[in-house]
This record gives C-alpha cells, sequence and structure tokens, in this order.
C-alpha cells in the first residue's frame, strides 16, 4: 500500500542545546551540569552533558548533513545557560549571541527552517536555587530572556516553542525523582506548572506584540501527550482515566490552546487543598495567550484503572492517588526505554486536535525510538541498518497520514532525533539519531534510516507500506 504526504510537508528532526551542544563556553550551569558535578553516579556510565553531541563545535557540518538528506526543518533549543551571561540580571553574553545567530543563519542558508525553542528542561542553577518554577521571579526572568531571544533572533527565526514537554520537569523534579532536585512534593509541583503556563503566556503575548504586524511569525508549546486508556468500560477506571488525562495532559493543552484551566481539575486540587497561589491579573494573561501551533511530541500512551487499594491519606499526596497504572496485557514494548509502542494513538491525538481543540495547526515535534547497543546492527561499511526505526517510523506515519486525510492539520513530522545525542540520567545509554555518534571521536555516520527518510523525501513524500506492519 502507498501513502502520501503534501509536498509542502515538513520533515526533519528535534534535539534540544542542553543534549546535543554540550557546556563548551557556557557562563552558567543549568540544573543538569550542577546535579553531574554533584552525582556523577546518577549517569549511565557516569557521562555527563559537557560534550554531549558536540554541535557547538560541529554545528556547520551537521547542517551540512541534513541538507544532504534534503530535510526542510530541524528544531533545537537555546540553553538560557548560555545565552545569558548573568542570570539574575538578565545581561547577554555576545558571543554566545553569535554563535546562536551563526548555527541559524547556516540552516536558513540551506533551506531548513528552524523551530526554536526556549527552554527543555534546562534550569539555571541559580534560578533552581530559589525555587525554580515555583518562584514568581523565574516567571519574570524567563519572559525576560524570551522577549531578548525573539529580538535577537527574530529576523533569522520564524517559527518559535515557549516549551518542549512542560510536564516533564514536574514529574521530574516534583513527583518521581527523575531529575535534580528530586523533590516529592505535589502542591509544589502544581505551581511550579501553574507558574510555568504563567510563563509561557507572558512570553507569547510579548511575541505576539512584538510581531504583531508579521503574520509569517508563530509560536508554539510543544506538549507530550499521553493519551489515557480506562482498563475497560467500568465507570471507575474511565473516571480514572479521565483524571490522569486531566492532571498529565490537559492541564497543559487546555490552558495553551482555549486559555482556561479545566474545572473539573481546579475542583479536583481545590478538594485536596493544592491549588497555586494565583492572581486575576495573572489567569487574563493566560486567558489572552493563544499559540499559532501545537507541537506533539508522541512516544506512548498511557494505561489506566482506578485503585485497586485504597490511598493512603497519611502519606505525601501524588496524582496517584486517583488512578493506577495498569498492564495491557497486549502491550508491545521497546525494551530498550521500556515505552509502549501504540502508532495507533497518534490517529487519536490527531482526531482529538480535530475535534475538540479547533484543529490547530500542529506538527508531530518528536517521535522516535531509542535502542541500546545498536553497534550490533552495523554492516560491513560501519552504517547501523536500523530496519526496526524505519518500520517504526512508517507505522507512525500510516496513522498520522490516516488522521490528515480525515482532515486533522497536522504539517509536519519531525523525528527525535537528528545525531545521538545525551539523554539526561540515560546519556548515551539508547541512542535514537538517524546519524551515529561515535562516543570515542564524535565522528558521525549516517544511518540507513537517515537515507531512507531521504528517499522518502525525494519520492515526491509517496511511502510504500507493508499491509502487515499497520493490520
Ligand atoms: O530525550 C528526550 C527529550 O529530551 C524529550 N522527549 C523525549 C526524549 C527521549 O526520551
Amino acid at each position: 500500500m502507498k501513502i502520501k504526504f503534501s509536498n509542502d510537508f515538513w520533515w526533519g528532526t528535534a534535539i534540544s542545546g542542553p543534549q546535543s551542544e554540550g557546556s563548551f563556553e557556557k557562563k552558567n550551569d543549568s540544573i543538569m551540569d550542577y546535579w553531574f558535578k554533584q552525582n556523577k553516579e546518577d549517569f549511565y556510565n557516569f557521562v555527563g552533558p559537557s560534550v554531549a553531541s558536540d554541535m557547538f563545535n560541529q554545528y556547520e557540518n551537521d547542517i551540512k548533513i541534513m541538507a544532504s538528506l534534503k530535510l526542510n526543518s530541524y528544531r533545537t533549543s537555546i540553553q538560557w545557560t548560555r545565552l545569558v551571561k548573568n542570570i539574575m540580571t538578565g545581561e547577554i553574553d555576545e558571543k554566545a549571541v553569535e554563535f546562536y545567530r551563526d548555527y541559524f543563519t547556516k540552516l536558513k542558508e540551506k533551506g531548513i527552517v528552524t523551530i526554536v525553542n526556549l527552554f527543555h528542561f534546562d534550569m539555571p542553577i541559580e534560578l533552581e536555587n530559589i525555587g525554580g518554577w515555583t518562584n514568581k521571579k523565574t516567571v519574570k526572568l524567563y519572559a525576560q530572556y524570551a522577549e531578548n531571544c525573539f529580538k535577537l533572533f527574530g529576523d533569522i527565526i520564524s517559527h518559535w516553542a515557549t516549551f518542549n514537554e512542560p510536564v516533564v520537569p514536574i514529574e521530574g523534579c516534583y513527583l518521581y525523582k527523575w531529575y535534580y532536585p528530586k523533590i516529592v512534593d505535589f502542591k509544589k509541583g502544581i505551581q511550579a506548572g501553574y507558574n510555568t503556563i504563567l510563563a509561557h503566556a507572558k512570553a507569547v503575548n510579548i511575541f505576539h506584540k512584538i510581531f504583531e504586524n508579521d503574520k509569517s511569525k508563530k509560536i508554539c508549546s510543544i506538549l507530550n501527550l499521553t493519551p489515557a486508556y480506562p482498563k475497560d468500560n467500568k465507570p471507575e477506571n474511565i473516571e480514572a482515566a479521565e483524571i490522569r488525562d486531566l492532571i498529565f495532559n490537559k492541564s497543559f493543552l487546555d490552558t495553551m490552546i482555549k486559555g482556561e484551566f479545566p474545572s473539573k481539575l481546579v475542583k479536583l486540587f481545590a478538594s485536596e487543598d493544592l491549588l497555586p497561589e494565583y492572581d486575576s491579573e495573572e489567569l487574563a494573561e493566560i486567558k489572552k495567550s493563544y499559540i499559532d501551533f501545537l507541537g506533539v511530541n508522541y512516544y506512548q500512551p498511557s494505561r489506566i484503572q482506578s485503585r485497586l487499594t485504597k490511598w493512603n491519606d497519611k502519606k505525601e499526596i501524588m496524582p496517584e492517588k486517583w488512578f493506577e497504572n495498569y498492564e495491557w496485557p497486549e502491550k508491545r514494548i521497546n525494551p530498550h526505554r521500556g515505552w509502549e509502542i501504540h502508532p495507533k494513538t497518534l490517529y487519536k491525538i490527531a482526531i482529538d486536535i480535530r475535534d475538540n481543540y479547533n484543529n490547530i495547526p500542529w506538527i508531530v515535534s518528536e517521535n522516535g525510538m531509542g535502542v541500546e547497543n545498536e553497534d550490533k546492527f552495523l554492516n560491513k561499511e560501519n552504517q547501523i541498518q536500523d530496519d526496526y526505526r524505519i518500520d517504526f517510523i512508517k507505522e507512525h506515519l500510516y496513522w498520522l497520514n490516516k488522521a490528515i486525510d480525515e482532515g486533522s492539520n497536522c504539517f509536519g513530522y519531525h523525528l527525535w532525533t537528528f545525531i545521538d545525542c545525551w539523554s539526561w540520567g540515560n546519556a548515551y545509554k539508547n541512542r535514537y539519531g538517524i546519524v551515529s555518534l561515535d562516543l570515542l571521536n564524535n565522528k558521525r555516520k549516517i544511518k540507513k534510516s537517515g537515507y531512507w527518510l531521504k528517499e522518502v523525501i525525494e519520492n515526491s513524500n509517496e511511502i510504500e507500506i507493508d499491509e502487515d506492519l499497520v493490520k
């Protein structure tokens, strides 16, 4: 069977500053730099973020590789801790401006549209020390940083993102101890989430004011959506799945697209005295804000049931007070990452955006597969034969294409990621790139999946799909 995407479809890859650039010449530490200095043992093979994929030094060559693969778009992020010399005053580092201007200009010269994201988990440590997103001072400084970015790079960059996966730092820093400072405090997490939404709103309102006469400039937020499937049709399981969706998906999705917090979520948090500190001026700022498009990172759904045991109220309250994860017996899993593979959920997301979110233009801003020990798939020419990744992409594209045919307004697909990158605590354990990275010498080599993507583009965006793969 053949599927086809429109001729102007965006094909590209996504990555982030802290995971690709390395910390060369950076004047400030992010929580990730700091955490590594404190606890190297928390990182796979003791590998930290200082070199990452060496893109700080090799971006020019990397852009040539992207262009050779015919990719027309890309996403990366500016590191706040690089661009700003003095975090508390917002003073800009002119050397960093030179670096980013050259990087973005070189992309533009190759005809690659870049979405520039402003925050990808990399809170400056100085701000974390005053409470990070729980402190409104961070919101103020973020808004100033965002305004500076729009003014410094707005002549080169048309497409922007305020945040990548804003729910992840809440989960990682305030609930499940994935990231420094590994606090377990749901109420603080809710305050941090609310302040993140406020920071986003301030940034997009500033953006729309600066570019009010230039409709080519567009801004989004990038959300990792994990739709919740109830175990079965029992009302208590449906209710549990609905709550999981409210907390992890709709909290950001509804607010950023509709300007309002879901009322059921507000009631739920109020019933447990979890509401954040807010005022009417802030709510008006959020209400006024809007995004021009949405970025959706899709990896896996969630499988949910109601609690099998009563929540112990003596324990610290957690979102799991209202639901439990459920092991779906038919679950197909990526064993390296432990994440479910369920391509059809991308169709569900696409139709939900069409029907419930004004059919806003959107892009698959991340989708991909992390695999350990990819070296075992090297052929004689030293090229990784990642056919599993090609199949993974095809399956997702099949469901995406079907949703687009049915009217969902998706304009592109970005793979995570361009080159094998540093993945926080997992460091270089799982490889995601369509270009491999040799950690011994930082050499790059295009994987089979990279050439496959090039072929798709050269073949007028047509893809041959084996029916067995998508039945
Ligand atoms: O590496 C991360 C990225 O920072 C955010 N999205 C998921 C990726 C893979 O785990």
